[in-house]
């Protein structure tokens, strides 16, 4: 096909294919594949691409790697051993289909179709292979409707109360920005390519503050690190806005004509003096004072949180009580001011979500169940009907879910019905009946829309689809024929569906269609060079204004102005353990690499000296690291990295330092933050011990 995106490079060197990561990750790196024999030989990133520039991460630096690792399933397995045993053979796709259709064909007939649910997350996160024929196939058969909210929900919930949506500036115009605050995000580790933007910006004179009470990488590599204590950040902002509201820094101009509240606000924070809160953000006064006015009078200032709030309890109340500052500053205003956190569902309000998902096609009342909560429904006695049968893609929930104990109890039900689509032979797809092979990302098309920047990428499959793999898109095809379904809208090619996505009118999609992606790769979305998105209000809330008070709110029995809410607190002898992404692992995702594990280490939990003193602990030493739910065993890494009374673990592995497949998940809490979404994986007590085990060697 001669439409750009395959170019000619050398004569005689083979294809060159223009392609984009699909991993869940902000950065969405546009790459170029060069394939000889039908062999991808090369992986590299696109250097002509504005935002990623040719650079990609520790893991896809390596993704050939795992797209022919030997490892890597290429065949439907059925299970022959014990569930979660991993013992398998190999089956034909026929065999797979049949057996699969038998089953839920039953299941439909005996429990109806809500018994079966299809359980899915971001591990794909292509606009059609995260969520296209599965929504229209569960849509039609009135399968169990799932709430993908363990990531971005909560965030959102908590910005649209005070601005209306979660809308925030374009990423690369932090440049422009003069205060920039990290504010519980690892970027160097999680947003590789927003970090050389950070850097022109700081070479052009911009600070740069890192929020977070570890002192991660980033926060090394900062010019100011304020460690506050877990939790606290709605305490530390409200203190902010006492200083900022005292000191006469308010943009009174912008507050009043975009925001609404503002005289309950004022009243509000007169409690939250630095000087009686300090203690309980774990900063000085005169740190928060420090903070405070430097935020309010450099501008642009600019808050970059990302996921580390949101795993709380408090975690909706945490961004509801950020996305007050930047209007009280008027922030907003300024270039390269205000708040940035994922463009994502920026870009999917401009694509034609409605025609690619048909949510018409859904039965009314069919429920839906939040996936936090996969362990308790699985085993719950009260759940009507019950789950029968579970189909897994894009996810791997024996891990990356919390309570981990309880979503395997869940998973070894010898009455449930489980089909795992991945690449791998995952912690999860070792509890399945049947495991069928998935696509990489260089053997599938996709449209690749980034939460990290506002470019639009095509992905074109590389290499034909290896062994017996299919994409997410094919599999929903093959088990609605298997199902006897012949609606032609099951049956869509994957060219049509993103066809139909792009259907669309949205002034910022002007220009960008599937042609021109297929040539260009990818595309910048359509909007003045200088945008900025609330700098004249325009706020998409009921009253059209930033609302600092919130009737909604107060509607919907949650507190009407922002406020601390439930800031979990280790009880006497405990620490509170902070589990955050890894650089050589994707979540779960390469955690089965040797090299990756190698390059990730031995599992260490960090703890500072006052904490290892106490327990006698000593720097290296073997610890068992447990609470009411589960135990793990990792090596103690005394550090000043992390503040009495915290702890830091990575998250992602599958073994811990005895060998056992279990991880720091099942030490955390299936809870539900506070507006009910998400779930709060970092409010998490621990007990630290030397390892019987070693005391045994
Ligand atoms: N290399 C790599 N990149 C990834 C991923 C990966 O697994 N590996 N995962 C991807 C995914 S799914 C996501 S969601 C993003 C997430 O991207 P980030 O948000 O950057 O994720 P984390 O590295 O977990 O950073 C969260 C930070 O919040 C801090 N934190 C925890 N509790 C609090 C608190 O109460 N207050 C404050 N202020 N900070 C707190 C943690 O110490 C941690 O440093 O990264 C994506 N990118
Ligand atoms: N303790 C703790 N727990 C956490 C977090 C934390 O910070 N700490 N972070 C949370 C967050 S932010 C997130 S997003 C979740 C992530 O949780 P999950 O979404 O479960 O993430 P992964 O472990 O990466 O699992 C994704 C799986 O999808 C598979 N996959 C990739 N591409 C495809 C495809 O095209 N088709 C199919 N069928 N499969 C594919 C991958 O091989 C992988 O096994 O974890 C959450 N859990
Ligand atoms: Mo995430």
């Amino acid at each position: 096909m001669a439409d750009g995106s395959e170019l000619r490079s050398r004569p005689g060197d083979g294809k060159l294919i223009r392609g984009a990561c699909g991993h869940d990750c902000p950065d969405t790196c546009s790459w170029l594949v060069e394939v000889q024999d039908g062999r991808a030989g090369r992986l590299y990133g696109d250097p002509s691409h504005p935002f990623t520039r040719g650079t990609l991460c520790a893991k896809v630096n390596h993704y050939l790697e795992r797209v022919y690792h030997p490892e890597r399933v290429l065949y439907p397995l059925r299970r022959v051993g014990v569930r979660g045993a991993g013992e398998f053979r190999r089956i034909s796709w026929q065999e797979a289909l049949s057996e699969i259709a038998e089953r839920w064909q039953r299941i439909i007939v005996e429990y109806g179709g809500e018994a079966i649910l299809p359980f899915s997350s971001a591990g794909n996160q292509g606009l059609i292979q995260h969520s296209s024929l599965d929504q229209r196939l569960g849509g039609l058969l009135g399968f169990s409707r799932l709430d993908r909210n363990i990531c971005g929900a909560v965030a959102h919930q908590g910005l649209s109360a005070t601005q209306g949506n979660g809308v925030g500036i374009n990423p690369e115009d932090l440049i422009h920005s003069r205060l920039i605050v990290l504010w519980g995000t690892n970027t160097i580790v999680t947003n590789l390519h927003l970090w050389p933007v950070i850097l022109s910006a700081r070479s052009r004179g911009a600070k740069i503050v890192v929020v977070d009470p570890v002192r991660t990488r980033t926060a090394e590599a900062a010019d100011w690190h304020l460690a506050v204590r877990p939790g606290s950040d709605t305490v530390l902002a409200l203190a902010m806005m006492h200083v900022i509201i005292r000191d006469g820094l308010v943009d009174r101009d912008y507050v009043d004509r975009y925001s609404t509240g503002y005289e309950q606000l004022s009243e509000h924070v007169q409690q939250f003096a630095p000087d009686r809160v300090a203690e309980d953000t774990g900063l000085s006064a005169e740190e928060i004072e420090r903070f405070a006015r430097e935020y309010a009078t450099v501008q642009p200032s600019l808050l970059r949180p990302l996921i580390g709030l949101e795993h709380h309890r408090n975690g909706a109340m945490m961004f509801r009580t950020l996305a007050c500052l930047p209007i009280l500053t008027g922030a907003w205003r300024h270039r390269g001011g205000g708040l940035c956190r994922s463009t994502g569902a920026f870009q999917f309000s401009m694509l034609n979500m409605e025609e690619l998902l048909m949510p018409w096609l859904q039965k009314p009342g069919v429920r839906t169940l939040n996936m936090r909560d996969l362990g308790r429904d699985l085993l719950s006695t009260e759940l009507r009907p019950p789950i029968q049968s579970l189909l897994i893609y894009n996810s791997n929930p024996a891990v990356s879910l919390p309570n981990q104990h309880l979503v395997r109890q869940g998973l070894t039900r010898d009455d449930l019905f489980t089909v795992v689509h991945d690449l791998f032979l995952t912690d999860t797809a070792r509890f399945a009946d049947i495991v069928l092979p998935a696509t990489s990302q260089i053997e599938h098309l996709d449209l690749v829309p980034s939460w990290g920047h506002h470019y639009v990428s095509m992905n074109r499959p590389a290499i034909a689809p290896e062994g017996e793999s299919v994409a997410n898109t094919e599999l929903f095809r093959r088990l609605a024929a298997c199902l006897g379904r012949t609606e032609s809208w099951l049956f869509e090619s994957d060219e049509t569906l993103l066809r139909t996505a792009l259907r669309t009118s949205h002034p910022m999609m002007s220009g960008i269609t599937y042609e021109t992606l297929l040539e260009h790769g990818y595309q910048h979305l359509n909007h003045p060079e200088d945008w900025r998105p609330f700098a004249e209000g325009g706020f998409p809330t009921a009253s059209g204004r930033a609302e600092l008070f919130s009737e909604r709110l107060l509607r919907e029995g949650h507190e009407a102005l922002p406020s601390p809410g439930e800031i979990r607190r280790a009880g006497a002898g405990q620490l509170q353990l902070i589990s955050g992404k890894t650089l050589h692992y994707l979540n779960t995702g390469y955690s089965h690499m040797e090299r990756h594990r190698g390059r990730e280490g031995r599992l260490r939990i960090e703890i500072n000296e006052d904490d290892a003193r106490r327990r006698g602990l000593s720097d290296g030493e073997r610890v068992r690291v447990f609470n009411e739910r589960g135990e793990i065993i990792a090596l103690c890494a005394i550090s000043e990295s992390v503040r009495p009374g915290v702890a830091s673990i990575p998250f992602g592995g599958v073994v811990d330092e005895a060998g056992v497949r279990r991880h720091i998940n099942c030490l955390t809490p299936e809870e539900a933050t506070d507006w009910g979404g998400g779930s709060g994986f970092y409010d998490t007590f621990v007990d630290v011990e030397r390892s019987p085990v070693d005391l045994e060697n």
